[in-house]
């Protein structure tokens, strides 16, 4: 890093930053993770411009990047954010990334109770202050952002972050080579207790779950073996969304966001659907670092309550992008049927008018590793003697599999059944594990279809009744039919 002097004289203008921190700090006495959801004390006392571990692996340093790298508009939307972190964020850009490829730094104020934590450092050179006159929420602000930047690559970053060393040159790189990629860093952890800053993982990418709930996963195995060189991107099925690269003719293109969704939560996952089957691609670079402090609860209000709004836009995006697939999204969260979410015509008009693919094509070509275990499902099922028929010889790879073929509308009678035979728990862990696999997916292996009754394929299988531990959901995509499969 740059000396201070320099550091302030160049890079930080007339902006008095003493001032700036002084007069928002803790006051004695205080929690310090009242306001925040993080340890404010511990932020405050940090200072403006620390350094950090350099987390890359170490064959990222000789990396190469084109010397005529176009530049990109930072968009930063916070609401009611902490004036230390809110600065180390941008103090951290400002030091960490070649001067030449910052265009400007965009804050979106989200109607803050103060308007001087956001136009205090707009003093700052290359950074703008734009406020919202009401509350608008992470999209709708994303979207003032973006459609004021007048760089041709967008940046959306946290408020609470700290950019580590060359983080934006992998990411611009990778747009420049090929618009319609939109690329995240590894998202490092800073402790919300003390703010230390911590190496994440290198060997994870983006999943959920059919609640719509998003979670880090590890890259499957197949993939992780072909990794000969840890510098290459991570192609990832969703990104977390705090933190992502994208083209601006691009983000316009594809509809920039579904500014129907309201404060946080969601906009990610209709992203990621939209960019995948709309052509593009998400990738996650490992040689880009930032730092971000994740927090256990909101510590802001959501004017229509946090599970509400999250179950609205969760709704928005599985009603516009899922297809029949929706069915399971509420399956698993049974909660959001009957739910408003507003108007879907302009976004399903938009997915036609962008001739994007249908969901089963990102299940079959993106996202096929979404199955899960049915731990209590099969004890349970063992537990009251079910019978079922068998299928010994289905699946060389999955052994002996228990197969039962039916109607989704039986399916529909069925899991009920199943509910209530095997409780809560059981059911919790249904909603949430259900997984897809189609005909086509299973290729050669595919048996004929028969009835529940049907005989089994080939002789009895000669060793006793096997431990379940898989449940598969198979929706036929020729006919109505569908069919429960059970593996060992
Ligand atoms: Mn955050």
């Amino acid at each position: 890093d740059p000396p201070r002097v320099d550091l302030q004289g160049q890079l930080m203008g007339g902006f008095d930053e003493k001032a700036y921190l002084v007069a928002k700090q803790l006051k004695p006495g205080d929690d310090p993770y009242r306001e925040h959801a993080f340890n404010l004390q511990e932020s405050d006392r940090l200072g403006s411009e620390r350094a950090i571990r350099d987390t890359r692996h170490y064959r990222c340093a000789s990396l190469n990047f084109d010397t005529d790298l176009p530049s990109t508009s930072i968009i930063i939307t916070f609401h009611n954010e902490a004036r230390s972190t809110l600065l180390r964020t941008v103090k951290s850009v400002l030091m960490r990334s070649p001067p030449s490829l910052i265009q400007e730094i965009i804050l979106i104020d989200d109607f803050s109770s103060d308007p001087d934590d956001c136009q205090l450092l707009s003093q700052i050179p290359k950074v703008r202050c734009l406020r919202n006159g009401r509350r608008e929420g992470l999209i709708r602000s994303r979207v003032r952002g973006a459609n004021t930047a007048s760089a041709a690559i967008l940046t959306f970053l946290d408020s609470h972050c700290e950019v580590n060393a060359d983080w934006l040159q992998p990411m611009i790189q990778r747009v420049k080579e090929d618009h319609t990629r939109v690329v995240s860093p590894i998202i490092d952890v800073i402790s919300l207790d003390n703010f230390a800053y911590l190496a994440a993982s290198a060997d994870l990418r983006g999943g959920f779950d059919w609640s719509l709930h998003f979670k880090w996963e590890q890259i499957p195995i197949e993939q992780k073996m072909a990794r000969s060189d840890p510098t290459q991107p991570i192609r990832t099925p969703v990104i977390a969304g705090g933190i992502f690269v994208m083209d601006k003719s691009w983000f316009n293109h594809l509809g920039q966001y579904d500014t129907h969704m309201d404060i946080w939560g969601g906009e990610n996952f209709e992203l990621s659907f939209r960019v995948w089957m709309c052509g593009g691609s998400l990738e996650i670079l490992p040689c880009s670092r930032v730092g971000h402090v994740f927090r256990k609860r909101h510590p802001y209000d959501f004017p229509e309550g946090n599970a509400l709004t999250y179950i609205k836009n969760t709704r928005r995006a599985a009603e516009v992008w899922m297809d029949e697939y929706k069915q399971y999204y509420y399956s698993a969260r049974p909660s959001a049927q009957g739910k408003a979410f507003g108007r879907s015509v302009h976004r399903l008009t938009l997915r036609r008018k962008l001739n994007c693919k249908p969901f089963r094509w990102y299940m079959e070509n993106v996202y096929p590793e979404l199955r899960y275990k049915f731990k209590y499902l099969t004890q349970c099922l063992q537990n009251h003697s079910l019978s079922f028929t068998f299928y010994p010889d289905f699946a060389q790879n999955v052994q002996t599999c228990l197969i039962i073929f039916t109607t989704f509308t039986f399916l529909l009678l069925l899991l009920p059944v199943l509910r209530t035979l095997c409780g809560q728990k059981y059911v919790d862990t249904l909603n949430s594990s259900v997984s897809f696999l189609t005909i086509e997916a299973l290729g050669e292996r595919r048996p004929p279809p028969r009835l529940i009754s049907g005989p089994p394929r080939g002789p009895p299988h000669p060793r006793s009744p096997p431990k379940f531990n898989h449940f598969f959901l198979i929706p036929f995509p020729t006919n109505p039919e569908n069919f429960i499969q059970i593996c060992p």
